[in-house]
């Protein structure tokens, strides 16, 4: 680890050298038992059964039922197709309410299959969607509404509940970022019609790519199963429209790996959480997302929220900088799918009625975690953020010079 910097010119940005000798990633893939993989790897060339509903997507599904009490699992290639398998089935059109502070992929999902995604504000201390909101937006073309357990804090599920019964709307729950949490003592998973997960690479549960639709609902169960393979209900016989949504076993083999450390990844995530939390407390400026400690939680998001008027220096500056430190931070969800494409020209003025989410994507960064992340790097990311901190104002000036450092995989501010 090099020294403490001590000067502005200390920082990489300035020609200093990097606080790492190589990157931090958000993100970074928990690994789990590397030898169990490769045998049940071995196992899968043995049996030649290497995809379409085989014995170990069958055996995760069983597992994910067992640790989130839901009734069926169908395990899917991703969670984006999971979603749109799911909202064929579930039979979403019109327009869904859904927040713009999430992944593309939520509004992607919709928008792919035809459906208006009509973004909502999020409430400003759990980032999530705002039920009352919700409740002004919905018209009479509205058929659904999306709630978005971001960062794995719970959506205010009851409200929601409440909201879609009274006005007969199916109501789904992205719950990519939420395995292995909780709402008031009970697992994510059981909520709504359906809920989805993702083992995507950077879940802290992963499945390579990968994905599952949770539900209690027998009947959907049954026809998400159908669709999820074109439809067939038989070697000769389709029943329904369908598509190409499986899990394949080598993805499985990963996720049965991955489930089988999962208390070892959830504790290195909340140690990681805990220092973080000691470190930042005193920091000015900089608040960390906290996590509601009665509930189960995967810790798997670190994230804080810049001031830049108490800190005296914007997110961007930030994101700049510890990039040239080698951290490489994300904006998670900057700057809203209301201001991605297409939604942003089907209506550039939707962002007058998301203040919070507005807001939010110019404060937010995600830090690194993992069990890939030491607690001397994370002092060490903290020591970089505090001294930014200290020479706000010098800093803020020299970047008003103009712009300084660009990583190579950044293609835009
Ligand atoms: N809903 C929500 C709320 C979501 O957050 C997501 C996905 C979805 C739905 C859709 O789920 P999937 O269809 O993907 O199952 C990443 C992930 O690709 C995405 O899955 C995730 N959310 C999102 C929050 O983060 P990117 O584009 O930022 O990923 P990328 O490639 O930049 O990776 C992040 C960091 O991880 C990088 O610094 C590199 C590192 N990394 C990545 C991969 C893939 C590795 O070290 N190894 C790897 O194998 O979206």
């Amino acid at each position: 680890m090099p020294p403490l910097k001590s000067r502005i010119d200390d920082l990489a940005i300035f020609g200093g050298t990097p606080t790492f000798d190589s990157e931090l990633h958000v993100g970074r893939p928990n690994m789990g038992d590397r030898q169990a993989l490769l045998r049940r790897i071995d196992d899968i060339l043995e049996r030649k059964w290497l995809t379409n509903d085989g014995p170990l997507v069958r055996e995760f599904e069983r597992r994910i039922c067992q640790l989130v009490s839901v009734k069926h699992c169908v395990a899917v290639c991703n969670a984006t197709v999971g979603f749109e398998i799911l909202t064929k089935a579930i039979g979403l059109s019109g327009e869904v309410i859904v927040p713009s502070f999430t992944f593309i992929a939520t509004a992607h999902a919709l928008r792919w299959l035809g459906i208006t995604p009509v973004f909502c504000d999020v409430d400003p201390v759990t980032h999530n969607i705002d039920p009352a909101q919700v409740a002004q937006i919905i018209t009479e073309r509205t058929t659904g509404i999306i709630g978005v357990h971001v960062w794995g804090r719970p959506c205010d599920v009851d409200a929601l509940v409440d909201l879609a019964r009274r006005r007969t709307l199916k109501l789904l729950f992205d719950a990519a970022h939420a395995f292995g949490c909780s709402y008031k003592g009970r697992m994510i998973g059981g909520f709504g019609n359906a809920e989805i997960f993702s083992f995507h690479a950077t879940k802290f549960i992963n499945t390579f790519e990968g994905g599952a639709v949770v539900t209690n609902d027998d009947k959907l169960a049954a026809r998400l199963r159908l669709m999820r393979n074109f439809g067939f209900a038989g070697l000769d016989t389709v029943a329904c429209l369908g598509i190409n949504g499986k899990m394949t076993e080598v993805c499985a083999a990963m996720g049965l790996n991955s489930l089988e450390s999962l208390d070892n990844f959830v504790e290195a995530n909340h140690r990681n959480y805990e220092l973080y939390r000691q470190q930042l407390a005193k920091v000015p400026g900089i608040s960390l997302a906290l996590y509601e400690e009665s509930e189960k939680c995967n810790y798997q998001y670190v994230v804080i929220e810049i001031d830049e008027t108490a800190a005296g220096i914007s997110r961007n500056i930030f994101d700049e900088v510890l990039w040239a430190e080698k951290v490489l931070v994300r904006r998670y969800f900057y700057p809203g799918c209301h201001r991605m494409e297409p939604y942003r020209t089907d209506d550039p003025q939707t962002g007058l009625r998301l203040p919070h989410t507005e807001r939010l994507a110019g404060r937010v960064l995600c830090l690194p975690t993992g069990s890939a992340v030491s607690s001397d790097a994370i002092c060490a990311i903290c020591d970089v953020i505090k001294f930014i901190i200290k020479h706000a104002t010098v800093l803020r000036e020299r970047f008003l010079i103009g712009p300084i450092f660009r990583h190579p995989w950044r293609s835009s501010s």
